[in-house]
């Protein structure tokens, strides 16, 4: 049918080399993702994962085409709908890696990582997968999940001793509760380190808004708190 696609691929997006042997199945999960179908996601992603890395499979299939999901609704070629049905399908395949990852044993030798979405931002598929990255090398993540209040941000810090923030904003318009969540955290939690993420993000705009580390990726995030457990050891 229409949605089948020419030699680009659905989203006319290249093969990543660490998938270059499984170009097929790449494209047809990218189509999968594009008509927002979950339910055939979960054995295409299980095939995938056979021989491929988790993180390749986010990296290279699920992120570019979320990307290319978002690029067509910006230009009102995608309604809200498909997008939310596109979202659903990347879940889906995102539960299945997240599965066979099986439980992470935390270390809780201080290294307590608070992670939230801020006030008034729904966005959470980025946030869950720095989540599963900083769990898969040991850190205790404390999520409070998305649309969260600066004032639970500070409550949760408080209740785990957690010395360490993530925080992702989705939208232009809620980098403000951004702003707003690290300003308390800094006045009321004094040595809290704060780190943020998320698409609408760059580091000179982190620096802006008051955060102490910037992260563009998952793996970035890992290497922030590895960084500043190092530098910051518990006593
Ligand atoms: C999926 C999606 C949705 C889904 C979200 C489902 C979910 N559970 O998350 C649904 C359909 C619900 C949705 C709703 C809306 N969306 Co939306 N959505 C997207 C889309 C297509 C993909 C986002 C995504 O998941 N990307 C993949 C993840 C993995 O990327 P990521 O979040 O950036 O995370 C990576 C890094 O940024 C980083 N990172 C992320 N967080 C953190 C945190 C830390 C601490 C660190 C270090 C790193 C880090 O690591 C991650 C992994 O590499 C984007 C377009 C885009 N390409 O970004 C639009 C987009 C974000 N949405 C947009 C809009 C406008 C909306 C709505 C307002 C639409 C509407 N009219 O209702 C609502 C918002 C509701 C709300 N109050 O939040 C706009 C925002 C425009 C702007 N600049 O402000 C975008 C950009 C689309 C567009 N181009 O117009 N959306």
């Amino acid at each position: 049918g229409a949605a089948e696609g020419g030699a680009g691929g659905a989203a006319g997006m290249p093969v990543p080399p660490a998938l270059a042997d499984a170009a097929d199945e790449v494209r047809a999960m990218e189509r999968l993702i594009l008509t927002g179908r979950a339910t055939p996601m979960v054995a295409a992603t299980e095939r995938l994962l056979e021989g491929h890395d988790a993180l390749d499979v986010i990296d290279g299939v699920f992120i570019p085409a979320l990307d290319a999901v978002g690029e067509r609704f910006e230009r009102g070629e995608f309604f809200l709908p498909q997008l939310m049905a596109s979202a659903e399908a990347v879940k889906a395949g995102f539960d299945v890696v997240r599965s066979r990852q099986g439980e992470a044993v935390p270390t809780d030798d201080g290294t307590a990582i608070v992670l939230a979405t801020v006030q008034g931002d729904i966005h959470d598929i980025g946030k869950n997968i720095v989540r599963m990255l900083l769990e898969n090398y040991g850190y205790r993540v404390i999520d409070l999940g998305r649309d969260v209040a600066p004032e639970r941000v500070v409550q949760a810090v408080r209740e785990h001793g957690a010395r360490l923030v993530g925080l992702s904003a989705l939208m232009t318009t809620t980098v403000r509760a951004m702003e707003q969540t690290i300003a308390l955290l800094h006045e009321q939690v004094p040595g809290t380190a704060v780190f943020v993420g998320g698409a609408v993000l760059t580091a000179d705009y982190a620096r802006e808004i008051g955060a102490d580390y910037y992260g563009k990726d998952a793996a970035e995030a890992a290497r922030i708190a590895e960084r500043f457990f190092a530098a910051h050891p518990a006593i």
